[in-house]
């Protein structure tokens, strides 16, 4: 099967299944409460849904923690109903990506069960005796993403390891079975009309054998971005080739020329691209951010992506309206003071810049309402960053707060009682109010997708710009966006398309604003 390249330059809408709506009044979002709001996706415009994790899983980290990959966590809904869901969505243009997590699997999966029980299966993961006089201290020095060690001790002594938290062993991507299992899971979503699968962790899978130290700065690095990961990824294009379908893997690397080697011909299609969205409103590093993404694509002829948000990270308006505007995971404390009418005029420039460039572009779910980052009560947080950090780190739940759809409904018309509060005023950011507001975020948002093919599919071009203003054309359209205090001139043109805000009297384009024009 082949593909017609709809993904070069697609629109993607991430959905975290459990805060986007709830169909059944359980206060968890739900299959049933995606179906039930296509018909908004398909009036945004977007062209697929990436779901995050939504199969049957213990929870411990968003669904990140898979007990069962090829059934859907009962809360949200059943196998059939996903098979509708893909089905309604392809009827109204929409493609769907799932979230695929290979890198480890949840405590509660089988495969863990045994291992644990002390009986065959052990190989699948790292399980490793101590260091120490009793084997009292853990194996090597690796820590946990979500900070502490990497290792957890078990009643008989052995440690596991887990990059992440420990309801989430890793997997022993040097095994055979495993590289077998994970080929018959994409299989499985593919046959059921899958177009695209998201690659979770995707540099981290495998790791050295003789799992040494960190510190010890062994060459390659014991488990990111090994060699060995690419023989994995060639077998699964084999498979996505069959299909038609395509990847996008989480390729957290600075290293450009080692990023794009996941992006070659017969391995991943494309990959997140996170210089653009961890980089800071500031012209200057936009542009390099920009140059740089578009150079190291090119050899690979791979498309770039833009993504400004997703479920890991500080909302847009809020990071924007930060004196530090770049997203540092290190520096997203609570009560970092922020000037949302700021960040709001600044995300809404972003959004026609990222909408603008040639690539594909992600809109996390509430991107396009404009949601701030929520302060979640500390005794409500469940991500387990916040508890892992020793309370220190306020987590990732701050963006993944149910949305709002109807301003006049109980809990702004979501569902039942939120699994996560939703702040006051929340209702203000309801769909049905905005949707009649041609200012809003969500008015924006639909008219820049409308619009997007006015930049056609080509390359872009720099034109001349004065400091802190960045402007490029594509095809007939011209975007500038300013980044500057003060008001610039527009470029000649023949047409208005689109602005994120008022021009001033003189017919300039003030600071924190973007325009869309025709040449
Ligand atoms: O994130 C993987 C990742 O690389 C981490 O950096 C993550 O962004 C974390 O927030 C920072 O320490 C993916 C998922 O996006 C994330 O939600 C999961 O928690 C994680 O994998 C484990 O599956």
């Amino acid at each position: 099967a082949t593909d017609d390249g709809w993904w070069r330059s697609a629109v993607i809408y991430q959905v975290y299944v459990r805060s986007f709506a709830d169909g059944d009044g359980d206060g968890t979002g739900d299959l049933a409460g995606v179906r039930a709001r296509l018909p908004y996706l398909a009036e945004l415009g977007v062209d697929a849904l990436w779901f995050t994790p939504w199969y049957r899983s213990p929870m411990k980290d968003g669904g990140y923690d898979v007990a069962d990959y090829r059934a859907i966590d009962p809360a949200f809904g059943t196998l059939a109903e996903a098979e509708k869901l893909i089905a309604e969505a392809r009827e109204l243009g929409i493609r769907t990506i799932v979230d695929i997590v290979p890198n480890h699997v949840s405590d509660q999966h089988p495969w863990f069960r045994a291992a644990l029980a002390g009986g065959p299966g052990r190989e699948l993961f790292h399980f490793r005796p101590g260091r120490g006089e009793h084997g009292e201290l853990p194996p090597n020095d690796w820590q946990s993403e979500f900070g502490g060690p990497a290792w957890t001790r078990l009643p008989d002594g052995d440690w596991y390891l887990h990059l992440f938290a420990p309801e989430q062993p890793d997997l022993n991507w040097a095994h055979p079975a495993v590289r077998q299992e994970h080929e018959d899971i994409l299989r499985f979503w593919f046959e059921r009309g899958v177009a695209g699968v998201r690659v979770d962790s995707a540099a981290l899978l495998a790791k050295d054998p003789e799992l040494p130290d960190v510190t010890e700065g062994r060459a390659p690095h014991p488990y990111v971005d090994r060699d060995e990961l690419h023989d994995v990824y060639r077998a699964w294009r084999a498979v996505a080739d069959e299909y038609g379908a395509v990847f996008v893997g989480e390729v957290w690397l600075p290293d450009t020329e080692r990023f794009a080697r996941y992006l070659r011909p017969d391995e991943l299609h494309t990959a997140f691209n996170f210089s653009f969205l961890t980089c800071p409103w500031d012209a200057d590093r936009l542009r390099t951010s920009i140059d740089d993404t578009l150079a190291e694509h090119a050899p690979v002829g791979a498309p770039a992506t833009w993504v400004l948000c997703n479920h890991d990270v500080t909302r847009t308006v809020t990071r924007y309206g930060r004196a530090d505007t770049g997203f540092d995971f290190a520096t997203k404390a609570f009560g970092t003071p922020t000037d949302l009418a700021l960040g709001t005029r600044r995300a809404r420039a972003a959004a026609l810049l990222s909408l603008a460039l040639p690539g594909a572009v992600y809109v996390y779910q509430g991107e396009e309402l404009g949601l701030p980052e929520a302060d979640i009560p500390l005794d409500r947080i469940e991500d387990p960053m916040h508890a892992r950090s020793g309370g220190t780190d306020p987590g990732r739940d701050g963006c993944r707060v149910p949305l709002p759809w109807a301003a006049g409904e109980p809990h702004a018309g979501f569902g039942g009682e939120p699994w996560l509060p939703q702040p006051d005023g929340w209702a203000a950011y309801a769909t049905d109010r905005q949707a009649e507001d041609p200012g809003s975020m969500l008015s924006l948002y639909r008219a820049a997708i409308r619009l997007r093919p006015e930049f056609g599919d080509g390359p872009l071009t720099w034109l001349p710009a004065p400091d802190g203003v960045l402007a490029f054309t594509r095809a007939d359209a011209l975007c500038v966006v300013n980044l500057a205090d003060t008001p610039v001139d527009l470029p000649a043109h023949t047409e208005l398309l689109l602005h994120s805000g008022p021009l001033d009297t003189a017919g300039r384009l003030p600071g924190d604003t973007a325009v869309w024009l025709r040449a």
